[in-house]
């Protein structure tokens, strides 16, 4: 390169970093970018302050606790972007309605047809989605425990015919999905329990079951180390659940 030509290539390139600052700026300043952190913000210990009656729980264990069947990057995204998405959106979607004033998110989406219209459809996604990860993470554990134990464990038995059998019936109902969604083992209001799947964030709180543990099937709770394996996802999850915290969240639906 000649050296009036390398100083040319010296000033351009300066040049440009003005105007990539500029729509850096601009990209940071619309809408859709400032709903979520940068990339490169600093890991979840601090998740961003929630403007609103909702915030984001903590993750109750390490990113990496899970491994190697949910891997750490996956968990610390799912956690401090996607969940803490829903919170933040849901926050906005409340955001000055007297009407709904100090319902928790288990009320909003349980009791849905009483939300206002003009945010009944925010609500059921952005809390739909607060509700169901703030599940999630408690219902996964490093050395689990295997098996469900008391009240839930024949309350399996009498609806699969035994644990196994519903093993593979949940799994089946997880790869059925069609979509984003979820497959869920629930309590029916009157004892007993189902398997069932809904599509994007909606809860079976809505149709007035209690959520006992689900299994998130959106692309984003496995595409990162799966790819399209949801089998191998599905398979690897079933390997953390914690059975002792799912068994109790049945004593205590029954309890009412
Ligand atoms: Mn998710």
């Amino acid at each position: 390169m000649k050296r009036r030509d390398m100083l040319r290539s010296l000033v351009v390139g300066a040049a440009a970093l003005p105007v990539a600052t500029e729509a850096l700026a601009a990209l940071a300043g619309a809408p859709a970018a400032a709903a979520a952190p940068p990339a490169s913000a600093p890991a979840a210990s601090a998740p961003p302050p929630a403007a609103g009656p909702f915030s984001l729980p903590p993750l109750p264990y390490a990113y990496d606790a899970l491994e190697p069947n949910l891997d750490a990057q996956t968990m610390q995204i799912h956690h401090d972007k996607h969940h803490a998405a829903y919170v933040n959106n849901l926050n906005k979607a409340v955001a000055g309605r007297k009407d709904v004033d100090g319902w928790t998110v288990e009320r909003l989406v349980r009791d849905l047809a009483q939300v206002p219209e003009e945010i009944r459809t925010a609500v059921r996604n952005q809390g739909g989605g607060h509700a169901n990860h703030t599940l999630l993470w408690t219902s996964l554990k490093k050395d689990a425990t295997a098996t469900p134990t008391g009240e839930l464990a024949k309350a399996i038995d009498s609806a699969f015919g035994s644990f196994s059998a519903f093993g593979d019936k949940w799994s089946a109902a997880a790869m059925s999905v069609f979509g984003s969604g979820w497959a869920w083992l629930s309590a029916e209001p009157g004892g007993g329990v189902r398997i069932e799947t809904t599509p994007n964030q909606d809860s079976p709180l809505t149709a007035g079951r209690v959520p006992l543990v689900g299994i998130d099937v959106w692309e984003h709770a496995y595409y990162l180390k799966f790819q399209s394996r949801r089998a191998d996802y599905v398979a690897a999850f079933a390997k953390v659940v914690d059975w002792d915290a799912v068994s109790a969240r049945y004593r205590d639906a029954r309890k009412g």
